[in-house]
């Protein structure tokens, strides 16, 4: 297979050398006079330069958005959903070449481009499922001839905030969702990927544009944190934020939206481990935890950062795991022979570096990588590192978003339980074992404390049908599949008397 070109990756996603920041359908604008740069993280080099949308794009972005609101809620849901039926159609014909800029832009490797993509589609199509089935119960009056029931209306505007490192499904998670349950949107993509969100955007223009749908709909303002992040997370008219980062990142935006009593889907750090008990089965254990530790270098809020191993097997698993290691082909995420590609700037790694320098000082042992590699002369490669180290040393208990995987051994699987729970964080975990006590014990309420738990799969890749999202530090949100949609929208809870007669509830007396 040849390697993707940049120049066909521009043209088919409508891409240029020079873009501006803002959109809700039709041309792009900015006012800011200030650039964001987008640069390849595989060579340094620049792919495009985006004028950042000023604070006065965002209010006329904005005022499209909450127009947009009220026409396409009038807009009953299973239309709603054939609309989204055409975005996952135009996502299937550019999921080649989407992939491929996300691989360009971010760094994963291609078939983990394709990957994202794939998210996208399957979210829409899950969406349009749930278009038909935005259902409330009917619940049991106390009064006679009355009934209860339970409606669903569409919110209002939705602001997304993503994280660089899935700079497309996340979006999709968020977007597929809000557009069915009535809702309009405004995107701040991450600032180290915003050529994935001009893409985005021009993939679902033309749809909506063919469809003769407001303008408004879809809304991005490409900016920094600093300047549109936090309009956007202030701003009284998004009554839902749903955004996707760091731990810091989250309490700032939870305590602003907080103290306007606003909703937000928090998905913040993690800190995943596997148990690696020795009644597993170990071929299965060494793909899942090399896959989650290795894949997306080390960048997915879901990647393995920890694994608990039974001291049986301890030195075993490590041997195999460690050959695993070696063979990692690191290079361009554009070649088809690369396992690895780069972190996405010198940031992540100045911050590989200091975990594993940490590590030292804390008592880690470095059994594989723990240095920065050149091939191209971008210093953004790093080799996949295996520490040993206690749970308990600080590094540890710290989510660093780079390939560092921390090892440790166990005796008794409630040792393994009370490690694996010992950490802030609270994202994704996973235990691979065939004995059903253990597997059951984990998935128990005393077992794993985190959103997702996972008997013999690892702890990244989840699939868009179950909810996505984890407890502690990570956030406690959701997004994505299951009843995640109900984020989307309001509930409301009505009474209807059919009957004539007034009745009191709770046997209340009150006549004249
Ligand atoms: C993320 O890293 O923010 O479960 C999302 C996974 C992917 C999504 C990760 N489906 O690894």
């Amino acid at each position: 297979m040849a390697k993707i070109a940049k120049t066909g990756i521009f043209r088919a996603l409508g891409l240029k050398a020079k873009m501006k920041g803002a959109n809700y359908g039709g041309e792009w604008f900015a006012t800011s006079g200030d650039y964001i740069t987008s640069r390849n993280p595989t060579d340094g080099k620049v792919l495009a330069k985006i004028e950042q949308a000023s604070p006065k794009d965002y209010d006329k972005v904005m005022k499209q958005a909450r127009k947009a609101f009220l026409a396409w809620r009038e807009l009953p849901a299973p239309k709603r959903g054939e609309i989204v039926r055409q975005v996952g159609e135009a996502l299937r014909e550019k999921k080649d070449m989407l992939g491929a800029l996300v691989s360009l832009e971010m760094g994963k490797i291609y078939t983990e481009g394709l990957g994202e993509v794939q998210e996208m589609i399957d979210i829409c199509d899950f969406a349009v499922g749930l278009s038909r089935n935005l259902s409330g119960p009917t619940l049991q009056s106390e009064r006679p001839r009355h009934r209860m029931m339970e409606q669903w209306h569409p919110l209002g505007v939705v602001g997304v905030i993503s994280a660089f490192n899935f700079p497309v499904a996340v979006w999709a998670w968020n977007t597929a969702l809000a557009w069915v349950c009535g809702d309009s949107t405004l995107w701040k993509p991450s600032s180290k990927t915003p050529l994935c969100g001009i893409a985005c955007q021009n993939i679902v223009n033309e749809v909506f544009k063919r469809n003769d749908l407001p303008a408004g709909l879809s809304c991005v303002t490409i900016g920094r944190g600093s300047t549109i992040g936090e309009k956007l997370v202030n701003d009284p008219h998004i009554p839902l934020v749903s955004a996707t980062g760091s731990t810091r990142m989250g309490q700032r935006i939870g305590g602003v939206v907080g103290a306007r009593l606003g909703r937000a889907i928090l998905e913040l750090g993690g800190n995943n481990a596997i148990i690696i008990s020795d009644k597993a089965d170990m071929k299965g254990a060494l793909a899942s935890a090399f896959f989650g530790a290795v894949g997306t270098a080390g960048q997915r809020c879901t990647s393995t950062r920890r694994l608990i191993i039974h001291e049986k097997i301890y030195a075993t698993f490590l041997r195999k795991l460690k050959a695993n290691y070696k063979n990692v082909k690191i290079g361009d995420p554009l070649d088809p022979k690369t396992l690895m590609g780069p972190l996405i700037d010198e940031t992540a790694v100045a911050d590989y570096e200091a975990a594993i320098k940490a590590a030292k000082e804390q008592g880690g042992k470095i059994l594989y990588g723990g240095k920065v590699l050149r091939p191209f002369g971008a210093p953004t490669f790093v080799l996949p590192t295996i520490i040993e180290i206690e749970n308990k040393a600080d590094i540890v208990q710290n989510e660093t978003f780079a390939p560092v995987l921390y090892v440790m051994k166990y005796k008794r699987f409630d040792q393994a339980l009370k490690m694996h729970n010992d950490v802030p964080q609270g994202l994704s975990s996973s235990v691979y074992t065939d004995s059903v006590g253990e597997g059951e014990s984990f998935l128990s309420f005393l077992g794993s404390d985190c959103g997702i738990a996972n008997i013999n799969i690892g702890t990244s890749g989840a699939e868009i049908g179950g909810a996505f999202g984890g407890e502690k530090e990570t956030g406690g949100g959701r997004e994505s599949g299951s009843d995640s949609w109900k984020m989307y929208m309001r509930r409301q809870t009505n009474t209807i008397n059919w009957g004539g007669e007034v009745h009191l509830a709770q046997g209340v007396e009150f006549k004249a």
